[in-house]
């Protein structure tokens, strides 16, 4: 389905003078503040979250699957959808392939398709987690971690051809999620797994080309319940300095334990100039991967606190990667991806106006109750209309929700692909 521009500027016109009263209040208010606006807005039209090709079907749970009606069976469809995100939205300007799931029957076709719809390639992901059809290793106790070392080769080669994926479509980065672990006690040697995975990683590094990056990621636990080989930040850290330079930690929100105090990783992470990526969603007990903001806003807006410091002042820390990383069980993925998309701009918007200058001051003061004040002032503001002309000034729609609504995008794409099409998921 296309949405024609036509049609975004017909449902805008219906909002505009509701949403130019709003904003020029607001806009008004922060710039008494001393706040540019205007930088603000740029900031938040130049953010650019890159959609999983994994989330845009329905997800599941061990205990079943409802299929969504409409789903993308094919990657060009999967790339359709991303288009029509970021069509509505003018934030999501990138598509982060699983591999073998997505592999191109034809390249040019392919990047073709995504540069009409302005959709780039970012990080590629392998999967080691589930046995492909036709391959001789199982990865049943493991891939990068195994004992066996042609299980190990296997997952080395695995990565490899990603990466040769992701060089014909133009992509720079890997993303590396091992489901390695342990299920009991004893079954592992610790040090062993982790030298091997070390030793893995760095195969994987050395083939990548000279201008891509790696990016490692971590999780405590699931599907291995005893133990998993890169259980933590620092373990995710401590491998990725053994690779080199370009090789970096990948914090996806869902992968911390319960309270895990994730604002202050993203800090450490970026003083040592090595956070390479994101992957945002939101959990109430594990890795939950639902809507983002939808549980902890106000932890997320910490995070942002963090990563806009961050990207000020750890000038040794790259640019980021964005990505969200969630699973959409009951809710139109859809739906769900713009509702995400939204709270990681609000997030973003209000962790911009935080006044850095009389934060400092009070910090250095050990002024603890106006360091509150200053975060919570900024987390109050309704920043949603700097958000909507952000979308506006870049040819998106002021109410992205109500339009995929109104267009009937849904319907649509059921028309054309059926009530029972399956995407590949997680
Ligand atoms: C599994 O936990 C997971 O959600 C990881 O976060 C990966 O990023 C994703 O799957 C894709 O492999
Ligand atoms: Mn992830």
């Amino acid at each position: 389905m296309r949405i024609q521009e036509q049609h975004l500027n017909d449902l805008n016109k219906s909002e505009l003078s509701r949403h130019k009263n709003q904003y020029d209040f607001l806009s008004q208010d922060l710039t008494n503040q001393g706040v540019s606006v205007a930088e603000v807005i740029n900031k938040l039209s130049n953010f650019q979250v890159a959609i999983p090709s994994w989330a845009l079907g329905a997800g599941g749970t061990r205990f079943g699957r409802f299929s969504f009606a409409g789903e993308p069976a094919t990657l060009e469809q999967k790339i359709e959808d991303v288009g029509i995100i970021h069509n509505l939205t003018q934030t999501a300007g990138a598509v982060s392939l699983h591999i073998p799931w997505d592999v191109p029957q034809d390249y040019k076709a392919v990047k073709e398709l995504a540069t009409e719809h302005k959709i780039k390639f970012d990080a590629v992901n392998s999967n080691t987690f589930q046995d492909q059809k036709e391959v001789k290793e199982s990865y049943k106790y493991g891939s990068l971690s195994n004992t066996n070392s042609s299980v190990r080769d296997q997952a080395i080669a695995h990565n490899k051809e990603v990466i040769e994926i992701g060089k014909k479509l133009g992509a720079n980065k890997l993303t590396v999620w091992l489901a390695d672990g342990s299920s009991f006690p004893g079954q592992n040697n610790f040090q062993t797994a982790l030298t091997h995975t070390q030793n893995s990683l760095i195969s994987i590094y050395e083939d990548m080309p000279a201008h891509w990056k790696l990016f490692i990621e971590y999780k405590p636990y699931e599907p291995n319940f005893y133990s998993t080989v890169i259980q933590d930040w620092g373990t995710s850290f401590m491998l990725a300095n053994g690779c080199g330079e370009r090789a970096y930690t990948l914090v996806d929100l869902g992968h911390h334990l319960p309270n895990t105090n994730i604002e202050q990783i993203v800090s450490v992470l970026m003083l040592k100039g090595k956070l390479g990526g994101f992957h945002f969603n939101d959990s109430k007990y594990g890795d939950d991967d639902i809507t983002v903001g939808s549980i902890k806003p106000y932890a997320l807006f910490l995070i942002f606190n963090e990563l806009v410091y961050g990207m000020k002042n750890n000038t040794n820390n790259p640019e980021l990667s964005w990505m969200i990383d969630a699973s959409h069980n009951i809710k139109d993925p859809l739906e769900d991806l713009i509702q995400s998309l939204e709270a990681i701009q609000e997030a973003y918007a209000k962790a911009l106006i935080i006044d850095q200058i009389s934060l400092k001051t009070a910090q250095d003061e050990n002024d603890v109750v106006t360091c509150q004040e200053i975060l919570q002032a900024a987390y109050r503001t309704d920043v949603r209309p700097l958000i909507r002309e952000a979308r506006l000034q870049s040819g998106g729609v002021l109410n992205p929700i109500q339009a995929y609504r109104k267009l009937s995008v849904r319907k649509n794409l059921i028309t054309e692909r059926g009530m029972r099409t399956i995407a590949t998921e997680l």
